[in-house]
């Protein structure tokens, strides 16, 4: 395996594109969480190209003429990395590779990347390994011939490091054989859930890095990994809270985060049946990203397409503590964004807006955690009756001395 140093960053270019679908604004936006996501897998941006398309080019994502300019900027500068804001089809990144002759990756190649470096358990390296092999082999034919692979790196780790010669039966049959690994340990995982027997089952969901993790370490008093990087948890912790004299089951579980790669939503199944299989979500949102109501659409596509998306919900708006706020003149007639929306304003929104209870907190000053707890209680409060219709007298509601 090619390890690489820690704070050796390699210096990395971004390219995005400004389409029919995609503002400009959009495109600032994107290329900021790509740019997140190269910084978390190990990479410092050096520059930015941007180009404004109809739709991306067949051949080469961008025209030919920026991909000339973007190459001849890498050469001058000694920069090997090229990131694209989007899925590359294999032809594109074929070609790409030959006329750039310095190391493409794409989106789904830098989430797929920072996955494998974040894996920690056996299970989690399986689940990655797995998405890893089924985006490698429709892109088998690029092979890195020109490419020394030992310059190593972002999107070199892993399946693709291993043997030049792999060819696709070498890794169809690995793919077969991680899907049955992969069945074992999801029985396995199966058996345990239903080990845990009846008590309320809560899962934590929202985008990556809103701070799912720091709640579940406030609420459960347990010391789960949580830092100010993308996809910090890739593994699921479940924990006993209790609420009151009401214990339930607390999952803290992979953030998504907007075109999440197919890949990794069809390996993560067993992680993500934690989601499926519970009994309410908490929708953690961090209202502090100026982004956080497009993070609030992905993270409910998401939810649809794993059907998990008509549990009952409690939206948590986190990080109140770090809103900011640009108070707009009177007469500036430039157009407002979501900056100029008071805290007060946008509580006002949500409470209306919202199908489910809805509060703003923060989980690391703690501000309404009484609230919040409240509205937790009472949502599981209701399943746990539903479910143990005579144990309704047993349980009463209370505040933790801590909070007050
Ligand atoms: N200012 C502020 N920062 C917070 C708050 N909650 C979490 N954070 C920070 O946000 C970052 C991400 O927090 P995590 O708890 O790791 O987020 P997560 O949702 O678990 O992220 P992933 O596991 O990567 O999907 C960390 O640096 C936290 O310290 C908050 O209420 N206010
Ligand atoms: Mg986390």
């Amino acid at each position: 395996m090619l390890e690489k140093k820690e704070h050796q960053y390699e210096k990395a270019i971004l390219v995005g594109l400004i389409t029919q679908n995609q503002s400009e604004d959009k495109l600032i936006e994107y290329m900021d969480e790509l740019e997140f996501l190269a910084f978390t897998a190990g990479a410092t941006v050096a520059k930015r190209f941007t180009q404004r398309l109809t739709q991306p080019d067949s051949k080469t994502f961008v025209g030919k003429g920026k991909m000339e300019e973007i190459r001849d900027y890498a050469k001058e500068n000694g920069i090997g990395t090229v990131i694209f804001d989007d899925e590359l089809s294999p032809s594109q990144l074929k070609n790409l590779e030959r006329e750039m002759e310095v190391k493409i990756l794409d989106r789904t190649n830098l989430i797929l990347d920072i996955f494998a470096q974040r894996a920690q358990t056996s299970y989690a390296r399986t689940q990655v390994e797995l998405a890893q092999y089924q985006y490698l082999l429709p892109r088998l034919t690029r092979m890195w011939t020109h490419l020394e692979r030992q310059k190593g790196g972002i999107g070199m780790r892993g399946p693709g490091e291993t043997e030049i010669e792999t060819d696709r039966r070498i890794i169809r049959d690995r793919i077969t054989l991680l899907k049955e690994k992969l069945k074992v340990i999801d029985k396995q995982m199966g058996t345990q859930r239903n080990n845990r027997g009846k008590m309320v089952r809560v899962a934590l969901v929202g985008y990556t890095n809103v701070g799912k993790s720091t709640l579940m370490n406030a609420l459960s008093k347990s010391d789960v990994f949580a830092e100010n990087k993308l996809f910090a948890t890739l593994d699921t912790t479940v924990r006993k809270v209790v609420i009151g004299n009401l214990p339930f089951l607390l999952t803290d579980t992979v953030g998504f985060i907007r075109k999440l790669p197919t890949q990794l939503v069809e390996s993560f199944k067993s992680t993500l049946d934690e989601v499926r299989e519970a009994d309410l979500l908490i929708h953690v949102v961090d209202i502090s990203h100026e982004s956080f109501e497009d993070h609030i659409n992905s993270v409910n596509e998401i939810l649809q397409e794993i059907d998990a998306h008509q549990k009952p919900m409690i939206m948590v708006f986190n990080k109140i503590d770090d809103f900011s706020y640009e108070k707009k003149d009177e007469d500036d007639l430039t157009p407002g964004s979501n900056r100029n929306i008071s805290l007060e304003e946008w509580m006002k929104t949500w409470m209306a807006k919202s199908k489910f209870p809805t509060v703003f907190i923060s989980a690391l000053t703690k501000e309404n955690f009484v609230e919040m707890k409240k509205m937790i209680y009472d949502e599981v409060h209701r399943i746990h009756i539903s479910r143990f219709p005579y144990n309704d007298l047993l349980f009463e509601y209370f505040e933790d001395e801590e909070e007050n």
